[in-house]
């Protein structure tokens, strides 16, 4: 049996980022997947300016509420880019509709990156995130979402303890596990940190690290860890594959990258996940 996932995230149309990286790489991983388009941009906010933006809350419902009357069944639903406090909302409610005892729910908090926030999101926002978060079963921030998380300040040099530190915290917001994407403590590794409450263990994993930050890169992290999650392997094994699918795919946009600073060339690394 196919394990069945749900990506809730926009479509940026060009740019490779949120639901036109989610979909091929948990395809890619044997899931079946459905989406649910939250906004259709012509192309990502991170970079390109002019972009139009289609917002689609007033689709999710009807859309939620026909699989409810066809009691579909998801064993993840994984969250992204959420485009207004409405939407984080609705999908909220989302997860009380469809949330059963075997259905993990992977929330990746998109909100800003180097410390800024994405064009469009504000504190208020943020103090929605937190509710969403609270009902997940994994959170897969990178630091400037942290920061917006823990109302903390935002910094680039921390060590392992401050690490833990914010883990802890984060999983104070009432989800289990949380696991913190980007981390580098200045030892040339780089890699994610999560924190499982319930049995107050913490895990990791690291590869040496590429001076390049193509867009996307969290998203194609996200998309394989909750890939891998739902498919049942372990906190580890997901940590694991997503870590080295992400450098794998950092290290093959290297060649072109003044061409295709825009997105990840993760096409190219797809055949990693289809084992
Ligand atoms: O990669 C996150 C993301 C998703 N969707 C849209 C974005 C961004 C980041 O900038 O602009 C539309």
């Amino acid at each position: 049996m196919l394990k069945r996932i749900v990506t809730i995230q926009d479509i940026s149309c060009f740019g490779k980022c949120s639901l036109t990286v989610a979909l091929p790489i948990l395809s890619a991983m044997g899931l079946e997947t459905a989406v649910i388009p939250t906004a259709v941009l012509s192309t990502h906010t991170g970079g390109f300016t002019g972009y139009t933006f289609r917002d689609l809350t007033d689709d999710i419902s009807p859309i939620a509420n026909h699989w409810k009357d066809l009691e579909l069944h998801f064993d993840g639903i994984y969250t992204g880019y959420l485009g207004s406090i409405e939407q984080v909302k609705i999908v909220t409610d989302f997860f009380d509709t469809f949330k059963n005892s075997d259905t993990s729910i992977i929330v990746d908090p998109v909100m800003g990156d180097a410390g800024k926030m994405y064009a469009g999101f504000t504190h208020e926002f943020a103090v929605e995130m937190k509710k969403l978060c609270s009902k997940a079963d994994v959170i897969v921030p990178n630091m400037t979402e942290v920061s917006f998380l823990l109302d903390v300040p935002y910094t680039e040099t921390y060590d392992e303890e401050y690490i833990k530190e914010m883990l802890r915290r984060l999983t104070d917001l009432g989800c289990p596990v949380a696991i913190i994407t980007g981390v580098c403590y200045g030892d040339g590794m780089h890699g994610a940190v999560a924190f499982d409450s319930r049995t107050s263990t913490f895990s990791s994993s690291f590869r040496p690290h590429i001076d390049c930050t193509p867009h996307g890169t969290g998203d194609i992290f996200s998309s394989a860890l909750s890939g891998s999650f739902v498919k049942g392997n372990s906190l580890q094994e997901a940590l694991d594959t997503a870590v080295a699918f992400t450098a794998k795919s950092i290290e093959a946009t290297l060649p072109d990258i003044d061409k295709y600073w825009y997105g990840v060339s993760f096409e190219k690394c797809l055949g990693m996940l289809t084992e």
